[in-house]
């Protein structure tokens, strides 16, 4: 099935999809001033932009068009459908599954897929086929099957599948929810690592690619009144062009990792929207709202009681209405106060609402402003993993808290969640709990750089990150890769994906994880120097002098030349310690060998010019195939400043007491 004949991609997606690029222009306009550019630069930047949106719009309808080449099959671009807050019908929890490393289920004997058939065999398990009769050959049975718990990564909830790295089918079965006439029904999927092909009453929905972001099928009219068959194809396996690439740093985990829900909703309804305050000055509030199924002209009422702020929008043909008003009396989002306003958005029969902050966040030389007023992050790196009690990908807002107040634990006040987007929950979190947050896709180490397919789709990851993401004022950076190699190729790549990402949202910063290399001439000196730094607001690098580069000793030997007019975030430095491994400095793997290692980075980091903060590698211990040390690491990289399991190590104090002392000096300073 190509994208097109993907129920929800219709005119109404093109539409959308233009809406969104030829709107930007306000916006970029508005930030222009937050980020205090002059007229000249704001003249320059919307210059740019229309080149852009140009440019986008031609790349979108050749990415349309050309879906049969190296992307068939598969949809990576989702427009997004704001669902959070609405009721929903949960298909969580126990599913059927069929391990099938040969894809006995997908390819006939010929390797030829049977979804391609014109009426598929009942060998396609996707058929989920019953036995006929006592002669009928049929060789599975997802009734007989094993199941496994949704959402959940099938690595640890069965010791036969930790290491294991192909496709599993999943099958659910469900009646319809009860639905009103005319009313619309959404299937969505949080998360589905890394390949879905999803099928619903035997007949293919269509293909998702990207482990962390969401995607949606319109399923409106396709559901049986009982026993509705939802099966999907999932497909972990790496591969060389995909995103991220074969060789990474973390546990590959398979599965349907994130909720499965069903949405319904009245054929007009409120599709998505976008808020932010878009003049500190005097607290502009400005967004969209986005209709799906409208004609135009139809009354949007916008509400935040809390504020007295009362807007009725007229929606455009597109669905598309726009709003802007002054909330002199708002209290912005801050770590220290992160004040949520409840959102009320009625459309004729539909009703959505939300919470929202409002902050600003903008660049000045090498200083770092929220709400105009200089701030040091007080960071942490953070996998999506909570690997105590067995577990391993967060599942449930109840891990991804834990995670989050062991991080409020040092006093941090950001976090750097690594390496790919995490889900709804913790993004959520984080902006109830005052926590900044960097996000980042997985574009990581040695992606196919000169691959159109490989660019399209971190592309997708990105624009999915950002749709679901746009409203959380704790999100205050968008991070486009890590540790990427320079090369024409490389740099080429990630300045089309930052030109992508400001397009689509140009009221966050852009950063990337850089590398650091050393004066030929002295080196002792290192330098931070990357064509890709031009086009990002932050200059942040990751860094392990006395790690993998030398020993502690010789990050007191160290300086530093960056020669940017941007500030500094150093995204990385750690070392591994097993916690309760008990040594001298020198021993490698201690807690003191650690100990040592923060205390000697951190007064190194505090030497740099423009340093606004950091975001240490790593809030705890997390599996990754590459540790293999028996006794130390086995399969767990422990560069944690916590255990897997919550234990402290000695860097968690020294930590402690570091963002202690920038808490106190930034309340004094402000
Ligand atoms: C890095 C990577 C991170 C690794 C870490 C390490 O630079 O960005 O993904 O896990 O180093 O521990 O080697």
């Amino acid at each position: 099935m190509s994208m097109l004949s993907q129920p929800h991609i219709s005119n109404a997606h093109f539409k959308t999809r233009i809406f969104l690029l030829t709107l930007t222009p306000a916006y970029t306009d508005k930030h222009a001033h937050i980020n205090h550019k002059t007229i000249s630069q704001q003249r320059k930047t919307m210059k740019v932009f229309l080149l852009g949106a140009l440019w986008g719009c031609a790349l979108f309808t050749q990415f349309i068009c050309a879906t049969e080449a190296p992307l068939q099959n598969t949809s990576l671009q989702a427009l997004s459908i704001q669902t959070y807050s609405r009721d929903s019908v949960s298909l969580n929890g126990e599913w059927k599954i069929i391990v099938d490393p040969y894809e006995n289920g997908y390819y006939n004997y010929r390797y030829e897929p049977f979804d391609q058939q014109a009426t598929p065999s009942q060998n396609a398990y996707f058929t989920d086929s019953k036995q006929k009769s006592p002669g009928d050959l049929l060789e599975y049975d997802f009734d007989k099957s094993a199941s496994l718990q949704v959402p959940g990564d099938w690595n640890t909830q069965t010791d036969k599948l930790y290491y294991y790295e192909g496709t599993v089918w999943y099958r659910k079965t469900f009646d319809a929810p009860p639905t009103k006439n005319g009313e619309r029904t959404f299937l969505y999927f949080g998360a589905v690592n890394y390949r879905a092909d999803v099928y619903l009453n035997g007949k293919k929905l269509g293909v998702h690619v990207g482990g962390f972001t969401p995607f949606h099928y319109e399923i409106t009219g396709k559901l049986k009144d009982k026993n509705n068959s939802l099966v999907v194809k999932v497909d972990n396996k790496r591969h060389a062009d995909a995103v991220p690439t074969l060789n990474t740093d973390w546990w590959n985990y398979g599965g349907i990792t994130r909720e499965v829900k069903l949405i319904t909703v009245p054929q007009t309804f409120i599709r998505d929207y976008k808020i932010e305050l878009t003049s500190l000055a005097d607290k502009t509030v400005s967004g969209r709202v986005l209709l799906d199924g409208a004609k135009g002209g139809e009354k949007i009422s916008l509400k935040l009681p809390e504020l007295n702020i009362q807007q009725t929008l007229t929606a455009n043909s597109s669905g598309a209405a726009h709003f802007s008003f002054i909330a002199t009396n708002a209290q912005l989002w801050s770590p220290e106060n992160p004040k949520l306003y409840s959102l009320q958005i009625n459309a004729g029969k539909d009703k959505f609402t939300d919470t929202v902050g409002l902050r600003s966040i903008s660049t000045q030389g090498k200083q770092l402003l929220l709400n105009g007023k200089p701030i040091f992050l007080r960071g942490v790196s953070v996998h999506e993993e909570y690997s105590a009690k067995g577990g391993g990908r967060v599942k449930n807002a109840a891990e991804a808290k834990q995670l989050l107040d062991w991080a409020k634990g040092f006093n941090a006040n950001f976090v750097r969640l690594a390496h790919y987007p995490h889900n709804e929950d913790m993004v959520r979190l984080a902006d109830q709990m005052g926590l900044l947050v960097w996000s980042e896709i997985p574009v990581y180490w040695t992606i196919n750089w000169s691959n159109e397919a490989t660019y399209q789709n971190a592309e997708a990851q990105l624009t999915a990150m950002i749709e679901r993401d746009k409203n959380r004022a704790a999100v205050i950076i968008w991070s486009l890769a890590n540790e990427t190699p320079v090369s024409d190729a490389r740099n080429k790549f990630l300045t089309r994906l930052a030109t992508k990402a400001r397009s689509l949202d140009n009221s966050r910063l852009l950063s990337a994880a850089m590398e650091k290399h050393y004066r030929t001439d002295n080196a002792n000196v290192a330098v931070v120097q990357d064509p890709l730094a031009e086009h990002l607001d932050l200059v942040s690098f990751n860094q392990y002098i006395g790690w993998y580069d030398g020993a502690p000793e010789k990050i007191d030997r160290i300086t530093w030349e960056i020669n940017y007019n941007k500030p500094v975030f150093i995204s990385e430095f750690g070392g591994d310690a097993r916690a309760g491994n008990h040594g001298d400095i020198d021993t490698i793997f201690t807690e003191e060998f650690q100990e040592n290692l923060y205390i000697k980075t951190l007064k190194m980091l505090d030497g740099i010019d423009g340093f606004v903060g950091t975001s240490p590698w790593i809030l705890t211990d997390f599996r990754s195939p590459r540790r293999h040390l028996p006794g130390i690491q086995d399969e767990f990289n422990r560069k944690g400043v916590y255990s897997n399991t919550g234990e402290k190590k000695k860097a968690f104090f020294v930590l402690k007491n570091y963002y202690d002392n920038k808490a106190e000096q930034n309340a004094t300073n402000n």
